[in-house]
């Protein structure tokens, strides 16, 4: 096994909607055994503690879109931080909630524009969050990051997406809530899709393992952002937007485990954990396992084989 130096990234990013509490994420993934889970697979382990926003004007909230210029400044600070871990290891954002992807992409995407590699994205979440602040009825920016990202139009304000992601890198996988202006977008775009029905009919495997190996052909790096949505609330109540029938346990595991074994990984954002709602710990403890097995955890070594 190659072992890795992870940089944990605390990002206290609580602006992307209204429901308070993932400021508390960053803490309850170190509680929980994350550093040491790590390190127990045989990887070093860097914890840069956690950032705060770039100055920003005060918002106002008195427009649609909530908490604009707080997530401004957390946009150019994660675009700075992720840029600068790149060049040392493996950067784990610790969110917050999904509004942290703004900048964890973006400057994961400069850093291989730098390098002449592709930027892939691997997106793990009950939504799309494909919205520009200009057709999001909530008005909450977590429902964003994939439109700036790929380089879509309204976000006045924001730092300009020098590398977007092509739409054609992108695989979302755990859909099941999709509002109508994201999926008229979605389905006019290049980006692949995978709603819970096509998991139930195909299973999550053979999406992945396609993704993977466009992936490893073009040389990639691979940035993974999984959102405790992703999983059903049955198993991770601990986020503000459960929506029933999400990834069971062995579903979130195969992923996390297919992506250690590709080798193709290179950032990963946890997010949307809010540690007020959660039951014990419990969902902070089953990411802490999800990404111990995306970090080579595993039962029984195997032969390598293909899920095609
Ligand atoms: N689509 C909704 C919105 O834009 C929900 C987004 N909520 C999320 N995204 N949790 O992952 O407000
Ligand atoms: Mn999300
Ligand atoms: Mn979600
Ligand atoms: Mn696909």
């Amino acid at each position: 096994m190659t072992s890795k130096t992870c940089i944990l990234i605390g990002a206290p990013v609580d602006s992307g909607k209204r429901r308070a509490g993932c400021l508390m994420g960053p803490d309850a993934y170190r509680t929980a055994g994350l550093g040491r889970a790590i390190e127990s697979l045989g990887h070093k382990v860097i914890d840069q503690g956690n950032l705060r926003p770039a100055t920003h004007e005060p918002d106002t909230n008195d427009g649609l879109v909530f908490a604009r210029n707080e997530t401004i400044g957390w946009t150019n600070r994660l675009i700075r931080a992720a840029e600068e871990a790149m060049k040392d290891g493996l950067p784990i954002f610790l969110g917050g909630d999904h509004s942290l992807s703004l900048g964890s992409v973006v400057g994961v995407a400069n850093h291989a524009a730098k390098e002449g590699r592709p930027q892939f994205v691997l997106w793990l979440d009950a939504h799309t969050d494909f919205h520009t602040p200009a057709t999001s009825d909530s008005g909450n920016l977590h429902g964003t990051p994939v439109g700036y990202f790929t380089g879509r139009p309204d976000f006045a304000g924001f730092p300009e997406v020098a590398n977007p992601v092509p739409q054609e890198n992108v695989c979302m996988i755990g859909l099941r809530s999709v509002d109508t202006p994201e999926r008229l977008a979605l389905e006019a775009s290049d980006i692949h899709r995978h709603d819970m029905r096509d998991i139930d009919e195909n299973g999550i495997a053979g999406p992945l393992s396609a993704f993977l190996q466009r992936v490893k052909d073009a040389n990639g790096m691979l940035h993974v952002s999984l959102d405790v949505d992703f999983l059903d609330p049955s198993v991770a109540p601990a986020v503000g937007t459960t929506v029933p029938g999400g990834a069971t346990v062995r579903e979130g595991h195969l992923v996390c485990e297919m992506l250690h074994d590709s080798g193709l990984m290179t950032s990963l954002d946890l997010v949307e954990l809010n540690p007020f709602l959660d039951e014990r710990g419990r969902t902070a403890h089953l990411m802490v396992d999800l990404c111990a097995s995306a970090l080579g955890r595993r039962v029984f070594d195997r032969p390598t084989r293909s899920y095609q």
